[in-house]
């Protein structure tokens, strides 16, 4: 049985470079750049797209699964017209877990070293031998989002010896960590973090929860990583509470929309860390192996891991 497969992610020009992967780990699947009108669309079988043009999936009658390229799919249900029937395998692999803890333990750490000062002390050749005043064991990280990736990357950061807390829509119960959820709990958390780590889906209802009177209820001095979307952050309240010292920095991965427009504040802001949202890309081999695998156990029948939830939203 031959299975055919329109692929966008990572741009066009890699093209080749996945066609080699799929050759190597699924020789049964054709691969096609999702734009290819030579395709018969009833042919189709499966999707492999990070933002896919809207309107592009639903031209696919047979379509059986559509894995996002990445662990979110806003990016594809952005799309009104996505075929609601067809489920959506988030990407999950040990790669990617892995490259969002070290990410995650980077950003917690510069946090706690203050390292946007010393960047930004060293661009204009200062030297200034600024107080640390606390080490990881005094320092308490606030996970926002307790899924896969958000508790690999606690767990890295407790092995570091910080103190570890959570939140998330539903109670969740993890070893060595406090957790609370919902919002009756949201203040609870935030007064007790120190660096609040946004590992958040994009949902209607965390859209801008990273906002003045969310920063409010952090203690003074606390540190914002976002590695979850753009969308979570309410940009000119960090700046606020940055300038105004409530904040003493950020380190953001995530943006809307992306590229961070070459206006922003953020750039050049110097208590602010702007990465070009890569703190989790798995290379192409992993994601075509992972896509592999699921295609072999759709074909025998067996069910496939991290379908998103419509309802939840994640
Ligand atoms: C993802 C991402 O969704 O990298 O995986 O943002």
């Amino acid at each position: 049985m031959r299975y055919t497969l329109m692929l966008k992610a990572d741009g066009k020009a890699t093209f080749e470079h996945w066609q080699r992967l799929f050759a190597e780990y699924a020789p049964d699947v054709d691969v096609y750049w999702l734009d290819d009108e030579s395709v018969d669309p009833s042919t189709v079988d499966f999707a492999l797209v990070w933002e896919p043009d809207f309107g592009r999936l639903a031209q696919f009658p047979n379509l059986k699964v559509t894995f996002s390229g990445g662990a979110g799919v806003d990016h594809i249900i952005a799309d009104p017209s996505y075929p609601k029937h067809v489920p959506i395998v988030r990407l999950f692999t040990e790669e990617s877990a892995q490259l969002m803890l070290e990410f995650v333990t980077l950003a917690a750490l510069m946090a706690l070293k203050k390292m946007p000062e010393a960047i930004a002390n060293s661009q204009r050749r200062h030297w200034d031998t600024y107080d640390l005043d606390r080490t990881a064991k005094q320092t308490t990280i606030g996970m926002m989002g307790l899924g896969n990736l958000g508790t690999v990357s606690a767990r890295a950061l407790g092995g570091l010896g910080f103190q570890l807390s959570g939140w998330s829509r539903t109670a969740k119960s993890l070893d060595g960590m406090n957790t609370y959820a919902g919002q009756q709990e949201l203040g609870a958390f935030l007064a007790q973090t120190d660096i609040l780590v946004c590992l958040l889906p994009q949902t209607e209802e965390t859209r801008h929860i990273i906002c003045a009177q969310t920063i409010a209820q952090l203690p003074q001095g606390a540190a914002i990583v976002n590695v979850g979307r753009g969308t979570h952050v309410n940009v000119p309240d960090l700046i606020q509470a940055l300038d105004s010292g409530h904040l003493a920095c950020a380190v953001l991965d995530v943006f809307d929309p992306e590229p961070l427009a070459a206006d922003s504040p953020l750039w050049n802001h110097p208590k602010v860390i702007v990465t070009p949202h890569i703190a989790a890309n798995p290379s192409r081999r992993s994601r075509v192996q992972y896509v592999a695998q699921q295609i072999q156990r759709h074909a025998k029948g067996q069910d496939l891991p991290h379908i998103f939830n419509h309802d939840l939203g994640y």
